[in-house]
């Protein structure tokens, strides 16, 4: 079958809850996608960084392989022997005590919620269910009810209340405002430490420090959501590390298991997430074996593979070019590391179009909200593919 055939099956049997390019990927390697006419793509989104480590990296899929022929799934029921590794290396890598392995991003950040309302009763002494956390405007931490209550974007909303209440949303990159908002039952500041779906927002030089400032003087925790930023996609493991801050609870996902398998955790040391009791939470699929075994050769790869420097000295790079690009449309380029956003003008006519373009010339980037084209290729990128890219870009950035 051909591209259009596909298309013309999904349309009709699929539920329509996303507008995708017009592309039908048949297989993937490293940066390169290739659709099913055989034609070969450079992929600058990553399935949203879920791939840092490049698609079907050999050591994950050897990893995966050899432990979905000896056991895949034991429910947390009984004990397996890769689930005690995951977390002693998790540990080792990020440096926090203790993990609580799920599966999705959002059932991460659902799980942070909810530790942090424990971490309130238990520890704070809030007065129980009046617990507070505060959010930023134009976040995205995920799909759930509980999620979108807090979302601030009408799209992800409207059409699913009622909603769970809790939540106070501030202003993106403003610590005053996040100072104002912190009341005696308030346990934590949940932030994207970059904006990703807001468009790669960047918050101002020592926002994050200030926020963990307020936070420690004000006994509250500061949560992170690295689900997108983290990983090495911005060029350290965590994006946070750009300001020396130590969040009290880091949620992860996506490249947690580059790419294989869906694998989120929730990171915090023991007077936290040891709050947690035997039965209190949990997750038929969470710290499987098979995610367990996929996530740790993910890990490895991205210390063996310094994708951490990687990202960041080919993100300089990326950046640097692509701000010396003369367009008429192109407003802003920004970006840390290997993710990176060009917002183009009012003008220009909306992303999607640049992105329709780039896609015929072979380039896979998304548009986010409208007006920014993002590229965040796979961290294996190298200084060679993104020349390749450049002029292909260049003339993008240049059509009528
Ligand atoms: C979609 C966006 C990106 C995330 C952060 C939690 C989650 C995500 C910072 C939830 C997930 C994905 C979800 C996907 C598209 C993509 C996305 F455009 F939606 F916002 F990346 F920017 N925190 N982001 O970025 O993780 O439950 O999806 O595993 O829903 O369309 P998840």
């Amino acid at each position: 079958m051909n591209t259009q055939e596909f298309i013309k099956i999904e349309e009709q049997y699929g539920a329509h809850n996303y507008h995708p390019l017009d592309v039908v990927i048949e297989k993937a390697e490293g940066v390169w996608v290739y659709d099913v006419e055989g034609r070969k793509y450079l992929d600058c989104l990553s399935a949203y960084s879920a791939v840092n480590q490049g698609h079907v990296h050999p050591e994950i899929l050897k990893a995966l392989l050899d432990q979905a022929k000896k056991v895949t799934l034991t429910s947390r029921a009984f004990r397996n022997d890769q689930l005690p590794l995951l977390y002693k290396e998790l540990s080792e890598m990020t440096g926090y005590d203790m993990s609580l392995p799920m599966n999705s991003g959002a059932e991460a950040v659902e799980t942070a919620v909810k530790l942090a309302r424990k971490w309130a009763y238990q520890v704070k002494k809030v007065p129980r269910h009046q617990a507070e956390i505060i959010v930023a405007g134009n976040n995205f931490h995920g799909r759930t009810v509980t999620i979108i209550s807090f979302s601030t974007e009408p799209l992800y909303r409207d059409d699913f209340g009622p909603f769970t209440p809790g939540f106070v949303v501030v202003e993106y990159g403003d610590a005053a405002a996040i100072e104002k908002a912190i009341t005696p039952n308030t346990a934590a500041v949940l932030l994207e430490p970059i904006q990703g779906e807001a468009g790669v927002i960047m918050p101002p030089e020592g926002y994050l420090k200030s926020v963990a400032e307020l936070c420690r003087k004000n006994n509250v925790l500061f949560v992170a959501d690295e689900i997108q930023t983290g990983l090495c996609r911005t060029g350290k493991l965590f994006a946070s590390q750009h300001e020396d801050v130590r969040p009290d609870i880091v949620i992860v996902g996506k490249a947690l298991a580059g790419g294989f398998y869906p694998v989120s955790a929730v990171l915090a040391d023991k007077p936290i997430l040891g709050l947690f009791a035997p039965g209190e939470h949990g997750s038929t699929f969470g710290g499987n074996p098979l995610a367990a075994a996929v996530a740790r050769a993910s890990l490895k790869v991205l210390r063996e593979e310094k994708l951490a420097e990687r990202s960041a000295e080919l993100g300089a790079y990326f950046v640097e070019q692509l701000s010396e690009i003369p367009s008429p449309h192109v407003k802003e380029v920004r970006g840390k590391g290997l993710l990176i956003g060009v917002e183009l003008k009012p003008g220009a006519g909306g992303a999607r179009r640049f992105c329709e373009a780039l896609k015929a010339k072979g380039i896979l980037a998304k548009e986010t909200h409208d007006n920014v084209i993002r590229f965040a290729p796979p961290l294996v990128i190298d200084k060679e593919t993104i020349d390749w890219a450049l002029p292909a870009i260049r003339e993008t950035l240049n059509m009528k």
